[in-house]
């Protein structure tokens, strides 16, 4: 199967077709397969065919544009970013392989064209067609009797990430301008390393990639660029050119040996998930015996290093890193590269010559991906990662970084404003169940609820825009399944998709929602180079999909609240009018009509490039950080405090340093039942569980296990073979992959496949859903998602 293309070369044909909307001829035969959906018709020969501007919206940080072919109405095929115009370091936004296979998702036999309204349990997927008069009439009574019994602290809406744009999420301010709704803070994404990071440097600041270029050593934990920032524009591309143009040496360090450490990198440091606190710890204690810490950075710049630099209240208690280290601390251990071995599987040797290159080499650039924290001690890892360049006083200056993920340069245009919201408690985003639950047990000493101290209702009326957070990209499915099958606990879910996914079949009202590139949008983001993309609907609006502004409007409207929700605009009125508030900022923006034109237009960093915490290390005290004490904190008052006086459970302790704290579920905590660790990670065919569904990906990206060759002998398991993976929370099926670019004692299954089990009955899932086996239990200190932290058995099932 191959995408439909034209005869002329697609360079010749962009420009051919220049403005928006423009038509070309295109001769020859643009034939297209007729297979999916609501049926591509069958176009002759010289029919004409448009070409619009759209963007892809999912959660990537891509964001990349998608030129959309249609004849007849029908989208024939998807290309991304040829143009040549508004050229800048010969960056095209192009997409990558999800992005084009987007006609196959539009035209799905899974995509949503009518409302519906579930006729079986929760969860068992059967649905029936209903009016949009009948879905809306039926939301609006929900809506007024949970907010006449409950109050509206009882109205939800979860972390959906499968849409953005500047009007892409208008569903906070429909409920808003109601009243409020329960709010969430964080993230699946970064909940641990966005929580510690405002107390280890303030708000979250990485160099730009292309700071690489002077360094001399660049280190990355946990972070597989190359995979997981595709795109023409943004991390992939930069990385690539970073890496043929630096001089600096690349390691990473991560349990896999991904495809970005395959392509060029120097090393790959094969190290057991979650002990990268262990391993700096070990580099730490080398450092400290060769005289390799910059003494003069650490006390000028940081805050609890050793006795000199630390708070007050906690002088002379040898709770400093330094104590901690040299066996000194709290648990009176020396942390030897020897010690770091045992736990981190990296031998003595490499850690001291590591340690050796970390104090020696001029430009020290370290970076993280967000890996090493989306596990239960993941605020330890992130932390202990930001502390090391600190420890050798390589920030700040040209080649450096912080240690937080690399940033990027973005065009950030404004969304609809949300308004405010009256009712002010947040939850930690991975404890939504436990807030249908008992969400009236939970408090800021133990929840993290916070801005108040308790909630007061448990949730009651759902309300789920694109996303599959609910089910399949939530933690432990059988147990969110129990929860949410009970219809007295949460009482009404409404969802808007564009297919029955997982989640969606949860559902009490099922709404279609159309793509952003079917309606007017707008998006801006960045790499090291910023851009924005302006689209129009690529076809007429198909059967009865609506999209979420539309949706929200008729909702006010049978609520009575229309003239606030919208105040008097359309959707496309809305756009112009943030985007013309925008460019009042910065003039050099196109007007909207240009912009609408040109479909993307990108904008270099005025600074080239960015050092992350330049100016405070240049001038400390003119620039001091958003932290406690202003400084860089390797202890943290503020988190020992909470130590302090948190309910916390006996394995739960922790301290205000960037410590290694053995996981629950993880190397040193392996039981004789599940005497593997498993791991997951962010797959090149899917973006999490969206194009999940679309065979030719499926077919190029199997649903595997890797496995190491000295586990899988033990366990007669081949490459191909079907195995079972399973644990106290569940089991799952999928094939092997029996591969030596997996360290020993660990296996990993990328996360976001379409969970298929029968939830009423075995609950065995035959599609490699890793969220079978993973769980709720949050990280103790932020209440995170430890979703790579788990712990399992696989067996041969079939050859
Ligand atoms: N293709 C693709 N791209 C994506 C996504 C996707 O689903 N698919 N999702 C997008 C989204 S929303 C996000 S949040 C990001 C996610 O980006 P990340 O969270 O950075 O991606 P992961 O693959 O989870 O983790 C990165 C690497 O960390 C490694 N790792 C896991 N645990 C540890 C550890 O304890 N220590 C170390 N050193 N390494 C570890 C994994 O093996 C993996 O190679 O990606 C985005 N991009
Ligand atoms: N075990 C494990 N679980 C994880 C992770 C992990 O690393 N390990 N990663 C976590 C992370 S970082 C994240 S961000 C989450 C992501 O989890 P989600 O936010 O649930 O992301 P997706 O799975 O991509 O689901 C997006 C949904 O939006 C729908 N959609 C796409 N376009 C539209 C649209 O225009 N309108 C509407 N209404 N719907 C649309 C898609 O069909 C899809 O069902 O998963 C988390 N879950
Ligand atoms: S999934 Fe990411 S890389 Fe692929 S087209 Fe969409 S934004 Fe671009
Ligand atoms: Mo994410």
């Amino acid at each position: 199967m191959s995408e439909a293309m034209p005869t002329l070369s697609r360079r010749a044909f962009v420009k051919t077709t220049g403005a928006l909307g423009a038509l070309a001829a295109v001769g020859g035969a643009a034939a297209t397969d007729s297979l999916f959906g609501s049926g591509v018709a069958q176009a002759s020969a010289d029919s004409e065919e448009k070409v619009t501007w759209g963007h892809c919206a999912i959660n990537c940080p891509g964001r990349c544009a998608l030129r959309i072919h249609t004849k007849d109405d029908e989208v024939v095929w998807v290309e991304g970013d040829t143009s040549d115009d508004n050229n800048i370091d010969d960056m095209q936004v192009r997409c990558c392989l999800r992005g084009r296979s987007y006609r196959r998702w539009i035209n799905h036999p899974d995509r949503l064209n009518y409302p519906m309204k579930r006729v079986g349990r929760r969860g068992e997927g059967k649905f029936e067609r209903i009016s949009w008069d009948e879905a809306i009439d039926t939301i609006a009574e929900k809506l007024k009797y949970t907010i006449d019994t409950y109050g509206n602290e009882a109205i939800y809406i979860h972390m959906g990430s499968g849409t953005s744009s500047t009007t892409a999420r208008p569903y906070w301010r429909m409920f808003n301008v109601l009243g409020g709704s329960l709010q969430f803070y964080g993230s699946y994404s970064t909940h641990q390393l966005s929580y510690t990071t405002p107390f280890v440097i303030g708000s979250g600041s990485g160099s730009t990639l292309n700071v690489i270029d002077d360094a001399t050593l660049y280190l990355a934990f946990g972070s597989n660029t190359t995979v997981t920032t595709q795109g023409g524009g943004c991390g992939h591309t930069d990385y690539v050119r970073m890496r043929e143009k630096t001089k600096a040496k690349i390691i990473h360090v991560d349990p896999r040996l991904t495809d970005t450490v395959a392509g060029h990198c120097d090393e790959w440091l094969p190290i057991n998930p979650g002990t990268d606190a262990a391993l700096i710890a070990g580099i730490a204690h080398y450092l400290i015996e060769h005289d390799l810490v910059d003494l003069d950075f650490l006390h000028t710049y940081c805050v609890g290093y050793d006795e000199e630099t630390m708070p007050e209240a906690y002088k002379g208690k040898n709770m400093s890193y330094y104590a901690y280290i040299m066996g000194e601390g709290y648990d009176k251990v020396e942390k030897t590269p020897e010690w770091a071995s045992r736990i981190t599987g990296i031998a003595p040797q490499k850690i001291e010559e590591l340690a050796q290159e970390i104090g020696t080499t001029e430009a020290l650039f370290v970076d993280q991906g967000y890996g090493s924290q989306r596990r239960s001690n993941g605020e330890w890892n992130c932390w202990a990662i930001m502390a090391l360049p600190a420890l050798v006083g390589q920030v700040g200056k040209p080649g450096t970084n912080s240690g937080y993920p690399h940033g990027s340069y973005s065009i950030s245009l404004t969304s609809i404003p949300n308004l405010d919201n009256p009712i002010k408690a947040q939850i930690p985003c991975y404890l939504y169940t436990d807030a249908i639950d008992h969400g009236h047990e939970m408090t800021a000493k133990n929840a993290g609820v916070k801005s108040g101290d308790a909630v007061k209702s448990d949730i009651k009326f759902m309300f789920y825009g694109a996303g599959n957070c609910l089910t399949n990209q939530h933690g432990d499915i059988n147990r969110t399944h129990d929860i949410l099958a009970d219809e007295s606990k949460c009482e009404f879910i409404v969802c808007t998709n564009t297919v029955l996914c997982d989640s969606a079949k949860y559902a009490d009202i099922l709404l279609p929602d159309s793509f952003r590139f079917e309606q007017v949008s707008m998006i801006g983001t960045g790499g090291d180079t910023g851009y924005m993309i302006a689209g129009q609907p690529c076809t007429s609006r198909k059967f009865e999909r609506k999209d979420p502004y539309e949706i929200a409007t008729l909702i006010s409207r049978a609520m009575g609240t229309e003239e606030e929700f919208t105040e008097g605009k359309t959707q496309e009125e809305w756009i112009k009018e943030l985007y013309e508030k925008d460019r009042a900022k910065d003039p050099s923006l196109p007007t909207y009509d240009e912009a609408m034109e040109m479909g993307v237009y990108k904008k270099a960093n005025p600074k080239g490039k960015t050092i992350a915490l330049e100016a405070f290390v240049a001038d400390p005290s003119a620039n001091p950080l958003k932290t406690a004490s202003g400084k860089i904190e390797i202890f943290s008052e503020s988190i020992e405090k909470l130590a302090e006086t948190w309910d916390l459970a006996e394995d739960e302790q922790f301290h205000g340093l960037p410590m290694y704290i053995p996981e629950w579920y993880g190397v040193e905590t392996t039981t004789e039942e599940n005497p593997l660790v498993l791991t997951g990670f962010h797959y090149r065919g899917r973006q999490h569980s969206s194009w999940g569904n679309i065979d030719i990906l499926k077919e190029a990206n199997p649903q595997e296990v890797w496995i190491n060759p000295a586990d899988a002998q033990e366990r007669g398991i081949a490459s191909g073979d079907t195995v079972a993976v399973t644990n106290d929370f569940g089991e799952t099926h999928l094939l092997a992959k029996v591969t030596p670019r997996i360290v020993p004692g660990t296996v990993a299954i990328s996360q976001g496949a379409w969970h298929e089990a029968d939830m009423y009955g075995d609950r065995v899932d035959k599609g490699g859903c890793i969220n079978t086996l993973t769980c709720y239990r949050p990280s103790p200190l932020s209440k995170g998602n430890p979703q790579h932290s788990n712990i399992c058995q696989v067996t041969k099932i079939a050859g």
